[in-house]
């Protein structure tokens, strides 16, 4: 989950000054950025600082992230000669020669006493801001290509879906412990069009890295999440929509991490941590757990929050 960001202090006083992409850039930023939360609250996994439009951005989509807005790519795909004129995926590993050289140093400086996890977007949450241009709250344009120009959408989840395998050898090969994929959209497709014209991408992708350390995250309702469970991986970040006592019946043998909600960080830190003891309760038994949270901290987080549940996880005794 997005752990560093604008909640941050920290993070605030580095983003005045350099926009988000150059962040994602400058190995020495974003190195000190992925630091921040280790150093002020003693996590014990590091999250890479970057973002999962940099696949797209290697590709040669022009991404930015605007203030208030959020991601933006100024030269969506419309048709086919837009997807022909992509880099190859070997051209597009060779633009992500920077997240290589970040893993690398980071990895150094965590020398094995905290966990270095990389992550990558999964094709249809990637592709989703290629056609649409950007954030969008419908994804109809993506509906639109996907039932009116199925070739073309093909085209541009086969280009996705090669280059994030080898993105995601790489990180490890870099030195991330693992590396999780999000499939934040998959929500905004009705289940049976995702099994239909998704999936397939999708697992070939996963079957790609079935020897990697896979962490596998989405956004789905609870009928998608039954395909998803069947995917080869080493574990499950969970929204809320499942809770961890269903999860520990239904998936005894599977690693699970994520399912509390972003928001209680957002409240008093008796509060959160009244939560955070709920849910270590329920977590008894299970195979693995990572205590994590759904979904990305918000901009209005409280810090002393996040130290306070933190250390309320360090203190459980399993
Ligand atoms: O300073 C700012 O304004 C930038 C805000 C921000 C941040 C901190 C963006 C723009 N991206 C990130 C970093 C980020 N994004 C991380 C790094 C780890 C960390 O912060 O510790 C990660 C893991 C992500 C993943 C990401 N980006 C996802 C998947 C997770 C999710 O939220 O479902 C998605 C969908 C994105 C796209 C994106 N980039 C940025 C925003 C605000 C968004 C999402 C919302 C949108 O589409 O508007």
């Amino acid at each position: 989950m997005r752990q560093a960001g604008r909640y941050m202090p920290e993070y605030q006083v580095l983003r005045k000054k350099h926009g988000f992409m150059e962040l994602c850039h400058q190995p020495e930023l974003a190195e000190e950025v992925t630091m921040q939360p280790i150093d002020a609250f003693g996590v014990d996994a590091a999250i890479l600082f970057s973002d999962i439009l940099v696949t797209a951005e290697a590709l040669g989509f022009d991404v930015d992230i605007v203030e208030s807005k959020g991601p933006v790519i100024a030269n969506p795909v419309k048709t086919a000669a837009d997807v022909a004129k992509l880099a190859s995926a070997d051209n597009a590993m060779q633009n992500l020669g920077y997240i290589e050289q970040i893993l690398k140093s980071l990895s150094a400086r965590l020398s094995g006493k905290k966990a270095l996890l990389g992550f990558a977007g999964a094709p249809l949450t990637v592709a989703s801001y290629a056609i649409e241009g950007g954030s969008s709250k419908t994804l109809a344009e993506t509906f639109k290509m996907i039932n009116q120009e199925p070739k073309l959408f093909d085209a541009l989840m086969e280009k996705f879906t090669e280059l994030t395998a080898s993105y995601i050898r790489m990180q490890v090969n870099a030195g991330a412990d693992a590396v999780q994929i999000f499939e934040s959209w998959a929500r905004m497709l009705p289940a049976d069009l995702y099994r239909e014209r998704v999936w397939p991408h999708l697992q070939r992708l996963v079957e790609q890295c079935s020897d990697l350390p896979i962490l596998f995250f989405a956004q789905a309702d609870t009928e998608l999440w039954e395909d998803f469970f069947t995917l080869p991986v080493l574990g499950f970040s969970v929204g809320t929509e499942i809770r961890l006592r269903n999860f520990k019946k239904a998936y005894a043998n599977k690693l699970v991490q994520g399912n509390m909600d972003p928001r209680w960080m957002t409240l008093s830190p008796e509060l959160a941590v009244a939560e955070t003891q709920r849910l270590l309760e329920d977590s008894r038994g299970l195979t693995g757990h990572i205590f994590n949270l759904a979904h990305g901290l918000l901009p209005i987080t409280r810090t002393e929050t996040v130290q306070a549940v933190v250390d309320c996880v360090k203190r459980w005794k399993v």
